[in-house]
């Protein structure tokens, strides 16, 4: 049976989930699921959507009608960060938290604080840059989110400053959802303009082999 992926390569949150699996090395089939977004983009923009989401055996798996979704054997899990924490405690404990409890509450702290840091200013920043159709786009908007991720990236940098690492000095499972901030923020706005410990901590995120899995700008940029 293995593993299934229902998500869209453009949702950050399917992003964690590609990213644990190449980290994991493990074989997975991925099915194209979305109700916002599908091939030629946007539904904003008049695309259509990859759908599935909207089906009956979709919903009874995940009733959000969300991207990502996990199978796993007849185990079904949906919420982006518990799925990373399931694949971490079943798969891998030793690279994901050194199998170290404190660790693992470390990088579960940082998970969460993506979560609520990090995703919103630049699910808006996103969606009022590139997303949305360009009449349809508020430049306050992208300023506020700009002036929001700035003050939050700020805390990333400290952290940085005392640790190789998100949680620790050594890789765990909350820089899964960091790399994929730092890429997404870094294509965005130019990894020029990376605070040092950040610039420092994209090359050492991005030179990881299971980087590639989500290296591809048009997994961000789509809109
Ligand atoms: N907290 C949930 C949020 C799920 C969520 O909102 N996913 C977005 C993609 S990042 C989604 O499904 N968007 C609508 C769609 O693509 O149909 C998680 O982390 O899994």
């Amino acid at each position: 049976m293995g593993i299934r992926i229902w998500g869209r390569p453009s949702s950050a949150r399917t992003q964690k989930v590609l990213l644990a699996l190449a980290e994991l090395g493990l074989p997975f089939e991925f099915t194209l699921a979305s109700a916002t977004m599908g091939e030629g983009g946007h539904v904003a923009k008049g695309n259509k959507a990859f759908g599935v989401v909207d089906t009956a055996d979709y919903l009874a798996m995940n009733p959000n009608g969300t991207v990502p979704t996990l199978k796993d054997g007849e185990y079904v899990l949906w919420e982006s960060n518990a799925i990373l924490q399931y694949l971490a405690m079943t798969y891998g404990p030793a690279g994901f938290y050194g199998s170290d409890i404190g660790r693992f509450a470390s990088a579960a702290r940082w998970i969460m604080w993506e979560n609520n840091e990090l995703i919103p200013p630049m699910h808006n920043l996103v969606k009022h840059t590139i997303r949305l159709p360009e009449t349809e786009r508020d430049p306050a908007v992208a300023r506020q989110s700009r002036a929001q991720l700035e003050k939050a990236w700020g805390v990333v940098e400290a952290e940085l400053g005392r640790n190789r690492y998100i949680a620790d000095d050594a890789w765990s499972y909350g820089d899964i959802p960091m790399t994929i901030r730092v890429h997404r923020w870094a294509l965005l706005e130019g990894a020029e303009k990376l605070t040092p410990n950040l610039a420092r901590y994209y090359r050492q995120v991005s030179e990881r082999p299971s980087f590639e899995a989500i290296r591809d700008p048009a997994m961000h940029l789509a809109g």
